[in-house]
């Protein structure tokens, strides 16, 4: 998604009020708006953002904890997935008071990283901070609170009787996760993070070549303010409008399937609106990146319908009403086992796609 100029929103009170800040950042200022696209020339490359940005404090901790986790897994000969999950936010100052955000609750790649667990996959999840996780997402989300669940009586507390069944085999499934340890949940707030974080998993990860899936269906925003643009304090109100010009986010597929993890099997995901864009978009990341999978969908139906697109071919994968509407069925337990399915291809094919370990 391209979050300041499609489908994301500003804090209300930017909305609201009109605040222009032409005295602190040359990237943002007043008058008439002006897209992005005709103020920039095109996306620094990584290695330019990568020198130019500072790494998240947690980095050096986090890469540790990708380390030992790979090398665990490489070892008891499990196979790897990194899924990433929910949206990037853009800070519009360093000490930030306002950001941009995407409407990407987490659904998706916490879903499937419960698939991928139930075939034996150990999954490095990757997530925005406070979005969903595997699990405990049947519980936390607002419409799914779990005092809803629960009543109270003499005895203590209990979960009421209609959803015991459900949680006992929630339950079940994430302490056998828990003591197998084959999760690793990892977050990332901003786009920075984001960037910084997969770069060194990716390089981690690599030594797992053929064997290490990617599963990226996080909402990375496309624009950014950067480091040297950003106003430091707090965009002061003013009687003009606040206008944005962001630099777009460097493409970091490119470096990610060419320079840090050329083995692995790597599935990037396509968000658009409007659907008759959906196969060209997706068809041009193929060409311009050179991975393995695009999933398409579009905002409106994809928890009902996704397709599955290659260089050679098109696959739909699509819910009847009764599957979504009365059986519940999640698209994500089709999507994971198809793409198990096309992993086993990958890493039983690599003679013949030459990415061999
Ligand atoms: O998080 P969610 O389940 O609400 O949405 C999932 C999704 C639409 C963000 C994901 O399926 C996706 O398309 N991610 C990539 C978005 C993009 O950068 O185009």
């Amino acid at each position: 998604p391209t979050p300041a100029l499609n489908g994301a929103h500003l804090s209300s009170d930017i909305h609201a009020n009109g605040i222009s800040n032409q005295h602190y950042v040359p990237s943002v200022s007043s008058g008439a708006s002006t897209p992005a696209s005709t103020a920039s020339p095109g996306p620094v490359s990584a290695e330019v953002y990568f020198a130019s940005h500072v790494a998240p404090k947690s980095l050096p901790e986090n890469a540790e904890k990708i380390r030992a986790f790979v090398d665990r897994h490489m070892h008891e000969g499990r196979r790897v997935v990194l899924v990433t999950s929910g949206g990037t936010t853009v800070p519009l100052e360093t000490q930030t008071v306002r950001f941009i955000d995407n409407f990407s609750a987490g659904t998706r790649g916490a879903t499937s990283a419960e698939f991928f667990l139930e075939e034996g996959y150990a999954v490095i999840f990757m997530h925005r901070q406070f979005s969903l996780q595997p699990y405990s997402r049947h519980y936390s989300h607002s419409r799914n609170c779990f005092l809803e669940f629960m009543e109270a009586d003499d005895d203590g507390i209990h979960v009421m009787p209609a959803y015991v069944e459900k949680m006992k085999t929630v339950l079940a499934k994430y302490r056998a996760t828990q003591k197998a340890g084959t999760l690793l949940t990892l977050d990332f707030v901003t786009v920075n993070d984001y960037l910084f974080l997969l770069r060194e998993a990716a390089q981690i990860i690599s030594k797992l070549d053929v064997n290490a899936m990617y599963y990226l269906a996080a909402a990375v925003s496309d624009f950014f303010i950067p480091a040297d643009k950003m106003s430091e304090h707090k965009i002061q109100s003013g009687d003009g409008l606040l206008n944005l010009s962001m630099d777009q986010v460097p493409k970091i597929l490119k470096p990610l399937v060419n320079d840090w993890t050329p083995k692995a099997f790597i599935v990037s995901f396509k968000l658009e609106t409007d659907e008759a864009l959906l196969p060209i978009k997706s068809r041009q990341a193929l060409k311009r990146y050179g991975h393995q999978i695009v999933i398409g969908n579009v905002l409106t139906t994809r928890k009902r319908v996704v397709k599955l697109i290659t260089t050679e071919d098109e696959a739909e994968i699509r819910l009847t009403a009764e599957e979504d509407e009365v059986q519940h069925i999640e698209i994500e337990s089709r999507i994971v086992p198809e793409l198990i399915l096309r992993h086993t291809a990958w890493i039983e094919d690599c003679g013949k796609h030459g990415r061999c370990g």
